[in-house]
């Protein structure tokens, strides 16, 4: 087998502690694997004799022969030279690639280890054939692992790989499993560029089936994740185009009535439930995790906001997108105050590494904390802008665009203009009214309302979240301008029939309420 035909979609890295491979044989294991598709396997002994690690390896190396898989060693040049297997795999604080491709010569495989660009780049430099990216998320079968480094962290090396046009392949390593492999593969395309496998250790060896387990692996990695089958990540308007879309999208929520699933806080949720009901979904406000497996059955969205965050709430939320994101249903995240203290920037953290969030709706500070270097952004109060940052209209598009971009999906930055983007094209929206400013959890009904329409119209989730925006911000207006209007307080019941007026009127064909988008 030539060196470069290797396929890496699906590597296995044994494990011979107890704790994971149990009484099971690991030669019964591997074989196993091999048998439901393992395509690459890497041995990795850390506690064995000399002796016993050449014994081991010349039997698996007599197995994944007759299935034409490379055996890899891990560290142990010297072992790979004993049984003549196909290469090595070394970490950053074993041997040196050049060191070990002085010793294999130019027709072994060597894989590399790199948890950061700067690794990445050495290994590519330095002649690897491949580099197993990780760790990706925290596990239990390597207890010494430096950098956590998240989808996020591999999406970036395969932003790298793809701008460097590196032919070196990659996988990824690090709680890796059958319940997000799908997503991990998908999510982390950068630029076209995906990752060549991922590389499992537990999800295979401590399987109790692992022909199975590979088998079910082997599928997975193949298929887009469930919520992948409606993006439409190339999707490019003209503005125009969008408006023509709104009457269908509100007419598909009239029609459709779905389920708006609101995890949501404790402010708003009678004011949420009403715009719910207006804009014609059907609100349910159910904040227990345990309950959205069933609720993400029935079609819906779920909203998931922040703005009274707990311990056991965050859990809740985990629970709950990881639910909706197998069922294939709809998400959008409002990360109330997310920079504003240490537990919400972390909680962000979480829920966006949780899985896929099909939309993100927050103000300007928000939006910045959800970005990679945002993080350490400060907020004053849920309601303020970036501190310290002078953020230009040019600055504010290329901070929704690198978000939408980085996480394949639609970003709304609310304020006096709102910028919705998918990744290519900034729309902005400059309808709205101030007294929305004046009334508490007017954000977060804006997203219940985009939860309605990508509920509806999930076929193109750009073009419902700013069906969403002009619903909602138009209805402020004309409630605003109502002679009976006299405030903020008498806004409220004003604005709840205009939400209800505009989907009546767009149902019967009536769009002049549309001619005010700008
Ligand atoms: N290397 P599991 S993580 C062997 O980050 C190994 O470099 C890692 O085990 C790295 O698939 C890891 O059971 C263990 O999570 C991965
Ligand atoms: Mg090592």
């Amino acid at each position: 087998m030539r060196k470069q035909d290797v396929d890496y979609s699906l590597y296995l890295v044994t494990d011979s502690t107890p704790a994971i491979l149990g009484t099971k044989d690991i030669c019964q294991v591997v074989e196993a694997a091999l048998k439901g598709g393992v395509t690459c396997v890497q041995y990795r002994d850390k506690k064995s004799e000399t002796g016993a690690l050449i014994e081991t390896a010349r039997k698996l190396h007599a197995i994944t022969k007759k299935y034409h898989v490379p055996l890899l060693i891990n560290d142990r040049v010297d072992v790979a030279l004993a049984v003549e297997c196909e290469g090595v795999h070394i970490g950053q604080d074993d041997m040196t690639l050049v060191t070990a491709r002085k010793s294999l010569g130019q027709d072994a495989i060597i894989g590399v280890t790199v948890s950061t660009l700067e690794e990445l780049d050495t290994a590519c430099r330095g002649g690897a054939d491949y580099v197993g990216i990780g760790t990706v998320f925290a596990t239990a079968t390597k207890d010494d692992t430096k950098h956590i480094i998240g989808i996020e962290g591999v999406q970036q090396m395969l932003f790298y790989l793809s701008s460097s046009r590196s032919k070196v392949k990659s996988v990824c390593i690090g709680g890796i499993n059958a319940a997000n492999a799908s997503q991990v593969m998908w999510q982390s395309m950068a630029k076209q560029k995906t990752l060549d496998g991922v590389a499992v250790v537990s999800a295979i060896v401590a399987a109790e089936d692992p022909e199975a387990a590979a088998k079910d692996l082997t599928r997975l990695i193949k298929t887009p994740p469930a919520f992948a089958t409606h993006v439409k990540a190339e999707e490019q308007y003209r503005s125009a185009e969008i408006l023509e879309l709104v009457p269908e999208i509100i007419r598909a929520v009239h029609e459709k009535k779905p389920l708006s699933h609101n995890m949501t806080n404790l402010v708003v949720q009678n004011i949420a439930a009403n715009v719910a009901l207006n804009v014609g979904a059907s609100p349910i406000m159910a904040n227990y995790g345990e309950e959205a497996k069933d609720l993400a059955a029935l079609g819906g969205a779920l909203v998931v906001n922040m703005g009274t965050v707990t311990p056991e709430g965050l859990e809740n939320y985990l629970k709950a997108i990881k639910a909706y994101n197998k069922a294939g249903q709809p998400i959008v995240y409002d990360p109330v105050g997310a920079g504003a203290t240490e537990v919400r920037r972390s909680a962000t953290k979480r829920i966006l590494g949780a899985g896929y969030i099909d939309v993100i709706k927050g103000n300007q500070s928000e939006i910045v904390s959800c970005t990679p270097d945002g993080a350490q952004l400060q907020q004053r109060g849920v309601d303020s802008g970036p501190t310290g940052t002078d953020y230009n209209v040019a600055k504010l598009s290329s901070v929704v665009r690198d978000l939408a971009t980085l996480r394949k999906n639609v970003v709304v930055m609310t304020g006096t203009t709102d910028y919705v983007t998918n990744g290519k094209t900034v729309y902005a929206v400059g309808n709205g009214h101030e007294y929305l400013g004046m009334v508490t959890g007017t954000g977060c009904c804006l997203g219940t309302t985009i939860s309605a329409m990508i509920a509806a119209y999930p076929q193109d989730k750009l073009a419902a979240t700013i069906a969403g925006l002009l619903h909602y911000e138009i209805a402020a207006e004309l409630a605003a301008e109502r002679d009976d209007v006299r405030g903020p307080g008498t806004f409220v019941p004003a604005f709840l029939d205009e939400l209800y007026r505009i989907r009546l009127a767009t149902v019967q064909g009536d769009l002049a309420w549309l001619k005010r988008a700008n």
